[in-house]
């Protein structure tokens, strides 16, 4: 029994992070109350009063200290990114990367690097919905033996702006409006729109961020990038350009757009109760870690410039070389501590991974430190336990608001003879951190250069590797998001800048919202496109699927059984939905545990949906107005449906076509009823559930 939890104890702090937090974790069960000086409280219900009808007394220390601490409990969120949830994991690289990098957590397969990621939505308050439409921060923070190493990227590889400068402008664009605080979460507004048709810069961006990418399934099902173009570095001082990607191992996979609307409304915390979920049941989430690789002798041989922010490197041309995995294996304790307190910055780093002069890059070296500043409350922040690198630290900068370390000793400068000169500068060999030695050379101008001049090409090459399917959803994005602006001016300086991408897309647009293509248009010519970009080529498995299971008393044993028992099979989970909670009976004594009613679940939270067999429990559901909604949801949505035995009429009753000839030639329906092969029904049904099933005509 020991030695089994003594493995339990093992496997949890397999990674050094979680041994360090440990230090910090504060249990309070069976210990008494206390103030914040240690001492025992006797009454946390009563304050102290002058009389059980008086007035409170100055002299109660516990409630002025409860009340304190509560009076300052909120810190300032985030400017951008406010909204995100994380998750602890570890990182292991598949084989050395020797030959690209000196940077030690990526050379040994067996070595395992903590690590922690905060996703996040952009635009919206830290209160906002999971599902809106917004690109998603995917943040990394490495702790490596050699420091922290943040990979603070996003799930678009590309960005809005070219220069930092105008960050600020872009932010204060997509934020609610300053003068009425509307609308929150949201892109679609006038400023936004006039921002994106004055700064063309963000052709790019704005056709993925219009695109399903910016509506992901699940923060489990999309890719992240690191965005900018960083350097390795090797032992010998060789440097390389590299991109970075993180590749989910369930593919990339959205939401549609009414779905996730809804979802906004029915829960929220989608996204984060997804990670959650997952991580409890130990369906942890994994993404491969993969680089792209330009040798610097190549660096003006591509039709984009390398330090621009807004190209991509086309997988097809520069392939994704997939070099370790990371798995989120452990939830958090508590999100303020560790969720919220996390400090990203791009500027960290390790030996072995450099920046590049993308203008981009460069800006956001300074607005990271600078914003926890102000967000956490003064220069300690790096002693916050969710920040501390997991290797020792030791440097002069003592003081500021709340020091936690105790530094020994007079000396607190550099150089100093008093204490060996320590802490002493490490050389290179001894991993002291080198900065790469590019040549730069040039005149102080404000200016951009001329090689950052194109900005349809990509915009269009990303509109070519799209599928019909892909695109009819971009235009109904645009069509959403331009329609809700109110100038007409700015929709037509929108259509405009469309117009230089594809000509259907600008007049598809122009359509939607009122616009006039304008005459003697030029769109970019790009004929090529990069398979890669499109989601119809991405893995589908039903593994960690949502499916809903609709039954009443009175189901068909046999068959939900063959089903519960493929869909199990296939890693998919089932939750049973009927009229009430409690347990449901099948014809022949079989009980089912209900896991929700038809009032608390709703089908936008499930990924598929199977209306069990069985007469009389198809006619309990059919006489539910929520069942109709469940189908007409599921079946606009795309989503994989299975129809039990008898359980037509409930299809019927929803207006939905059954297709039967004799079996459903409607996409994605499968309908157990000509043929009595449960097996049959039950591995059709699991294998369509990953899949939105576009052919439907609907
Ligand atoms: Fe950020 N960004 N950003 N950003 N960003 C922040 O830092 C900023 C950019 C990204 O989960 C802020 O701690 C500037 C690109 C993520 O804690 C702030 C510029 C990419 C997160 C900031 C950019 C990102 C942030 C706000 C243009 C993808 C959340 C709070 C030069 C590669 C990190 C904070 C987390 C957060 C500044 C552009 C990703 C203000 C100035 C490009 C994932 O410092």
């Amino acid at each position: 029994m020991e030695n089994k939890d003594q493995k339990k104890v093992d496997d949890v702090f397999e990674n050094r992070k979680n041994e360090q937090l440990e230090n910090y974790r504060v249990d309070n069960k069976s210990k008494k109350l206390t103030t914040n000086q240690g001492l025992k409280v006797s009454d946390d219900e009563h304050s102290l009063k002058a009389g059980d009808r008086g007035p409170t007394l100055l002299e109660d220390f516990h409630f002025r200290e409860k009340m304190t601490h509560f009076d300052h409990e909120r810190i300032p969120e985030r400017v951008v990114h406010a909204r995100g949830y994380a998750a602890h994991g570890v990182f292991q690289v598949y084989e050395s990367m020797s030959e690209f990098t000196k940077a030690k957590f990526l050379q040994d397969p067996a070595v395992k690097t903590p690590v922690f990621v905060r996703f996040s939505t952009v635009a919206g308050s830290k209160g906002s919905s999971d599902t809106v439409r917004d690109v998603r921060g995917f943040a990394t923070k490495f702790y490596t033996e050699e420091g922290n190493y943040d990979l603070v990227g996003n799930n678009i590889p590309v960005f809005f702006i070219q220069d930092a400068i105008k960050f600020p402008d872009l932010v204060h664009s997509f934020k609610p409006e300053p003068h009425n605080e509307i609308p929150q979460a949201s892109t679609a507004h006038d400023t936004f729109w006039d921002f994106i048709a004055n700064n063309t810069e963000s052709a790019h961006m704005i056709m993925w961020a219009m695109s399903d990418r910016a509506i992901p399934r699940s923060y489990r099902m999309m890719e992240g990038f690191g965005v900018h173009t960083y350097r390795l570095v090797n032992a010998e001082g060789k440097g390389r350009f590299v991109k970075f990607h993180w590749k989910p191992v369930l593919g990339v996979h959205s939401l549609v757009w009414d779905e996730a609307q809804k979802i906004a409304g029915k829960d929220p915390d989608f996204h984060r109760r997804d990670l959650w979920e997952a991580i409890e049941m130990k369906n942890y989430p994994e993404y491969e870690l993969g680089i792209q690789i330009i040798e610097e002798v190549d660096e003006f041989n591509f039709d984009f410039d390398v330090l621009d922010p807004t190209k991509l490197w086309p997988e097809e041309k520069i392939p994704v070389k997939i070099i370790g995995k990371m798995t989120l294996n452990q939830n958090v304790d508590n999100v303020f501590a560790e969720t919220e307190q996390v400090a990203m910055h791009p500027g960290n780093v390790v030996p072995g991974i450099d920046f590049t002069n993308d203008p981009l890059l460069q800006g956001r070296l300074f607005s990271y430190t600078d914003t926890q500043l102000i967000r956490l409350g003064g220069p300690n922040f790096h002693e916050i336990p969710i920040n501390r690198p997991v290797c020792p630290f030791h440097n002069n900068q003592y003081d500021g608001y709340h020091r936690m370390t105790i530094n020994k000793g007079p000396v607190a400068y550099h150089n100093n003879s008093l204490q060996n000169n320590d802490p002493s500068p490490a050389t290179e060999e001894e991993g002291g951190y080198v900065h790469y030695q590019e040549k730069v050379e040039g005149r102080k101008i404000r200016k951009r250069s001329e090689s950052f001049e194109d900005h349809y090409s990509q915009a269009k090459l990303f509109w070519n590797s799209m599928s019909n399917v892909e695109k009819k959803h971009i235009i109904k994005a645009f069509r959403f998001e331009v329609g809700k602006v109110k100038s007409k001016d700015v929709q037509q300086q929108v259509v405009n800048v469309l117009s230089n991408i594809d000509s259907t897309l600008a007049e598809e647009v122009a359509k939607g919202v009122g616009a006039a293509v304008p005459a003697g248009s030029s769109p970019s010519e790009v004929t090529e496109s990069s398979p890669a970009l499109s989601q119809l080529n991405t893995k589908a498995v039903p593994k960690t699927r949502k499916v809903a299971l609709l039954a009443a008393d009175g189901f068909h044993a046999e068959e939900v059984a063959a089903v519960l028992e493929e869909l199990e099979k296939s890693g998919a989970t089932t939750h049973v939905i009927s009229q009430n909670l409690g347990m449901i009976k099948s014809l022949d004594g079989k009980e089912l545990e209900v896991n929700g009613t038809l009032l608390t679940e709703d089908s936008v939270l499930y990924d598929a949906l199977y209306v069990a067999g069985g007469e009389s429990s198809v006619e309990k559901l059919a006489a539910q107005k929520e069942t109709k909604m469940f189908l007409q949801d599921a079946f606009s949505h795309f989503k994989a449906i299975g129809i039990g035995k008898e359980a037509l009429p409930v299809l019927k009753a929803a207006g939905i076509p059954d297709g039967l000839e004799p079996v459903s030639s409607v996409p994605g329906l499968i309908i157990y009823q000509k043929w009595e092969e449960k097996g049959r029904f039950a591995k059709e049904l699991t294998d369509a559930i990953p899949l939105r099933h576009w052919d439907r005509q609907l």
